[in-house]
């Protein structure tokens, strides 16, 4: 068996979570990693924010705060957002932690050691007045393409070119105005070309890789790969670990990634003293490296499109600069973007739909649903509120919702909420259900396996409205008049219709599809040790009692309990309500 190790993108401590981050990164990711789990998978999913980087200290600057104060309430902000939309990671942890430091220090070090980083003396933006180096984003001016002002040390939105820090028109020093002079100053390069080779051999193997993502590399490598600067002049970050850097810190993009392992031995900690408060020394070590150093490892990476240079690049480069055989990444499902009412989502504009603000009006899985349904998998895709509306009302409501409640209700009322296992006599009709279910079943899975989760949904949903259409040809409210049994058994096929899709959508859906087995009295989780619905087992990230391997399991009758709609329709007023008020915060 692999183990599995999935990761998302370590979102930025200096902001909220709105849409665009959950459907690229996040939601895809999960879905994934709880599919995993469902098929017995050893799988854990890691995560963490990113807590280094100029534009944290520049806001903490900004706020009068401390650089730490701003990632805290970040970090918890985000977090907080997660978990009310459900995702769940095994660990998220953050990159300002010793341990990350330390990790981070080491990678460093062993490049260093196997020559594969290299010094320049380099001209840089100084301030006179604040006696300091000014990194790129503490430099602004006017853009030396297309002249527009507020061009950033290094990227102009107004043209969306990249700035040479250097070339800006009339600079000035963001933190106290003054002009700044450019002097010289030695910073620390990595040496990419150096692994051109290696990285070419590699990234050929990688047959499986979505072609957006492996043409883009090639692409790059065939251009001829440059040096990497990855130290900065400031003071927020990693200390570089060399006596004459001192002040300088590691670039945000050099450390980042290595938060993917520090937050595992972070796991690994955790996992350790649960299962062994004697905390033997060593087996913590054991248990993340079991993970991190085996070649056999699943390693994927879940990221937006603007992340892949530095995960398909970068990232394994410092791989395999290490000592350490660390395990490569088997696979970058990188997705495209989402825009919002068709324009591109703009924090700085609030053009954004947040993550806490929705959940106080939807149920955070009804966000889960439609960023599914419409994940940007392919192509870039849209959110709008009509269209959200829209699926919740027709597919959700009406098409699952509504089987399940006409199912419960009709067996509430005629058999008293019990449905046997049919016994078949050759004048049956209903067996037919079954296989025709099956193929449904295998090909939600080959969709789930093969990151395509929109196929995914679409199936399950039209498994559902194959429900609907039995039941109404079926017509069990005409047969239960004549012939009881037999109306019996087209409800137990439709509960065992409803008791497969529990499980088949229980990725996108953990929630609802945890309630509708409730309803149906269907084994739940035990109650200690729950995480959203799957028992966290000491010792064991596989061993969860919602499996795939049950939808074979017919039980011997179906009891169907208390039950409530499991979706509410949403009118039109609150739709309005909420575009509203899109339009109206973006205005200010
Ligand atoms: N912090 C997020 C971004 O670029 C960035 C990802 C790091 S992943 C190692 O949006
Ligand atoms: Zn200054």
């Amino acid at each position: 068996m692999n183990k599995y190790i999935i990761t998302s993108a370590l979102p930025y401590a200096n902001g909220k979570l709105h849409v665009g981050h959950l459907a690229g990164a996040y939601l895809p990711a999960d879905i994934y990693t709880r599919f995993l789990k469902l098929c017995g998978e050893d799988v854990i999913y890691i995560c963490g924010t990113d807590e280094h980087g100029a534009p944290i200290s520049i806001k903490a600057e900004a706020e009068g705060k401390s650089p730490q104060e701003i990632v805290d309430f970040y970090h918890k902000s985000i977090k907080e957002s997660f978990d009310a939309v459900f995702i769940e990671f095994d660990n998220f942890s953050g990159t300002s932690r010793p341990q990350h430091h330390q990790l981070s220090q080491e990678f460093f070090l062993n490049l260093l050691k196997n020559n594969k980083i290299n010094t320049h003396l380099t001209k840089q933006a100084y301030c006179e007045h604040d006696k300091r180096f000014l990194p790129d984003r503490y430099v602004e001016g006017e853009c030396h393409h297309c002249h527009s002002q507020g061009a950033r040390g290094d990227q102009c939105d107004a043209c969306g070119k990249l700035i040479d820090a250097n070339l800006l028109i009339n600079p000035i020093c963001k933190i106290c105005g003054n002009t700044p002079i450019i002097k010289d100053t030695t910073h620390w390069f990595l040496d990419l070309p150096a692994f051109s080779d290696q990285l070419k051999i590699w990234l050929e193997t990688k047959e499986n890789w979505k072609d957006n993502v492996k043409n883009f590399i090639l692409g790059w490598i065939e251009e001829g790969l440059i040096e990497r600067s990855i130290t900065r002049d400031i003071d927020w970050g990693v200390p570089v670990p060399l006596k004459e850097a001192e002040s300088k810190v590691l670039y945000v993009w050099f450390d980042a990634p290595i938060g993917y392992i520090s937050s595992t031995i972070e796991w690994a900690e955790k996992m350790n003293k649960i299962e062994s408060p004697s905390l033997e020394l060593g087996k913590s070590e054991k248990k993340w490296q079991d993970y991190w150093l085996d070649k056999d490892t699943r390693l994927v990476h879940f990221i937006g499109k603007d992340n892949i240079p530095f995960h398909a690049i970068i990232w394994p480069a410092l791989l395999m600069g290490q000592e350490k055989e660390y395990t490569m990444p088997w696979d970058i499902p990188a997705n495209e973007y989402l825009t919002l009412e068709g324009e591109k989502i703009s924090t700085s504009r609030d053009w954004a739909i947040w993550v806490e603000d929705f959940v106080k009006d939807f149920d955070g899985e009804l966000l889960r649903f439609v960023l599914a349904a419409n994940a940007p998998e392919t192509k870039d895709a849209d959110f709008s509120w009509k269209d959200f509306q829209n699926l919740v009302n027709n597919s959700l409501a009406n098409v699952l919702g509504n089987l399940a409640n006409r199912v419960f209700a009709f067996a509430k009322k005629n058999f008293d909420g019990v449905l046997r296992f049919p016994v078949y006599d050759s004048s049956s009709q209903s067996e037919i259900g079954f296989t025709q279910w099956s193929e449904f079943v295998d090909e939600i899975h080959t969709a789930y396996a093969e990151f395509k989760v929109r196929k995914a949904i679409k199936l399950t949903i039209d498994l559902a409205r194959e429900g609907n259409k039995y039941f109404d040809e079926q017509k069990p409210w005409v047969v239960v008049k004549e012939n009881p049994k037999q109306a019996e058994e087209i409800l137990f096929h439709c509960a065992e219709l409803l008791r497969i899709i529990s499980i088949v959508f229980y990725p996108i859906m953990p929630k609802s599809m945890l309630k509708m087995r409730e309803m149906m009295n269907l084994c739940l989780p035990l109650q200690e040790g729950i995480k959203g619905g799957l028992r966290v087992i000491a010792g064991s990230s596989t061993n969860h009692p919602l499996l795939w391997s049950e939808i074979q399991n017919t039980p011997e009758q179906y009891i169907i309990g208390d039950f409530e709609p499991l979706y509410k329709k949403i009118d039109d007023k609150e739709i309005e309500t909420q575009i509203k008020h899109l339009y109206e915060k973006s205005k200010v």
